[in-house]
């Protein structure tokens, strides 16, 4: 039988524990998220490879449900911001939840036939990831970004079809502020 268990998250550092999983990806593992690969690879050169996020997860067998952290580091890729990969759940019926904690971003959303939406992440704030919408979190601020995630443990991944053809908006500073701008190599 699974036992009851309180599970303290560090609403600043993102911090989970007890946590059963924990990663770092670092700007060398996403190259291919930003249009301007030479300035990838010169900013990998500066900043020695950065931890662009960490994810944090609490995850118990014989449980539906799991549950973690993802903590973004401040920082841009020319104009583009840092951001997650993105993914669709493999399950069709599988939605999440986001509840964000600290910082400033961009929930970007995106229907399997295109269709772009956007949520915006702020303290406070909990968004809702229906079943079928790709999701992307981009810290737009100058501290960290961190949200509290959870979803069916079951929902699965699909990181191919978004790496392939991108999101359809891109997040850029403009003049120091955020704007979503068309994406000019989608779907190629
Ligand atoms: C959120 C959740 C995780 C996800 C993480 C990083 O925390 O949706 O399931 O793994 O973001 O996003 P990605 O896996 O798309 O890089
Ligand atoms: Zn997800």
């Amino acid at each position: 039988m699974l036992m009851p268990e309180g599970v303290a998250i560090d609403g600043i550092t993102g911090a989970v524990s007890p946590a059963t999983v924990h990663y770092t990806k670092r700007l060398s593992e996403l190259r291919e998220l930003f249009q301007d690969r030479e300035a990838v690879e010169s900013e990998v050169e500066r900043l020695h490879d950065p931890i662009v996020y960490e994810v944090a997860e609490y995850r118990k067998q014989g449980s539906d449900i799991f549950f973690g952290t993802t903590t973004m580091s401040p920082g841009r890729v020319g104009s583009e911001y840092y951001m997650t990969r993105g993914h669709f759940h493999e399950r069709p019926n599988a939605a999440e939840v986001y509840y964000t904690q600290h910082g400033d971003g961009i929930l970007l959303l995106e229907s399997r036939d295109g269709q772009s939406e956007n949520v915006e992440m702020q303290p406070g704030s909990c968004a809702f990831i229906p079943p079928g919408w790709a999701h992307r979190s981009i810290n737009t601020g100058s501290e960290k970004l961190v949200f509290v995630w959870m979803c069916n443990i079951a929902a699965g991944h699909d990181y191919g079809d978004i790496l392939k053809r991108g999101m359809r908006k891109l997040v850029v500073a403009r003049n120091q502020l955020p704007v979503l701008i068309d994406n000019p190599s989608w779907g190629h």
